[in-house]
């Protein structure tokens, strides 16, 4: 059973990040919409290498989200098959889709590739998802706990408060930006 808290957060990613179109399910529009507005956020053109390598991460976490989550087989993420999703993957092991998601939200944000994530390449990203640039810098500051960047190591750990924290002053709550209860 999914705690309130953390049914709030899984509804929190569902609706920002991921239904972008607000139709209340997950679909392949709802990421392919996604490139495009980060690609246009980012100032990459559809044929730039950051593009192709963006679009083919983005694409192969829908693949891999759809084939765990899709109960019912039609080709759409729901609200419920969501929750449940998140619910399955904390039983699996470290080698699962979870992991493989982390790491590639990781390497998205990281365009610098520098291995650490800063404040400007954060922004970036969360601003292309429409959300405000001071609220998203503020979550950063909380989520590097006053540092200037976020390592791999720090990003894992937050990564993991945010889905399994009761605490809603963790900082790994904001791993996704400024969280809002919508
Ligand atoms: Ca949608
Ligand atoms: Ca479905
Ligand atoms: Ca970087």
């Amino acid at each position: 059973m999914t705690s309130e808290i953390k049914q709030k957060k899984l509804m929190f990613l569902f609706k920002i990040f991921f239904d972008r179109d607000g139709n209340g399910s997950i679909t392949k529009e709802d990421f392919e919409q996604s490139i495009e507005k980060l690609a246009k956020a980012k100032g990459w053109e559809p044929g730039d290498e950051k593009y192709k390598i963006a679009e083919k991460t983005l694409l192969e976490i829908w693949e891999g989200m759809l084939y765990k989550a899709d109960a019912n087989k039609d080709g759409e993420i729901s609200a419920d098959e969501w929750v449940k999703l998140w619910e399955e993957s904390s039983k699996d092991s470290p080698f699962d889709w979870q992991a493989y998601y982390c790491k590639s939200i990781f390497r998205l944000q990281d365009s610098g590739n520098d291995g650490a994530i800063d404040k400007e390449e954060f922004v970036s990203v969360h601003k292309s998802f429409g959300l405000p640039e001071d609220q998203t810098s503020e979550a950063f500051d909380k989520l590097a706990c006053g540092k200037d960047k976020i390592t791999w190591e720090d990003f894992q750990q937050r990564w993991e408060e945010f889905f399994t924290s009761e605490d809603l002053d963790a900082p790994g709550n904001y791993i996704f930006g400024h969280l809002t209860f919508v």
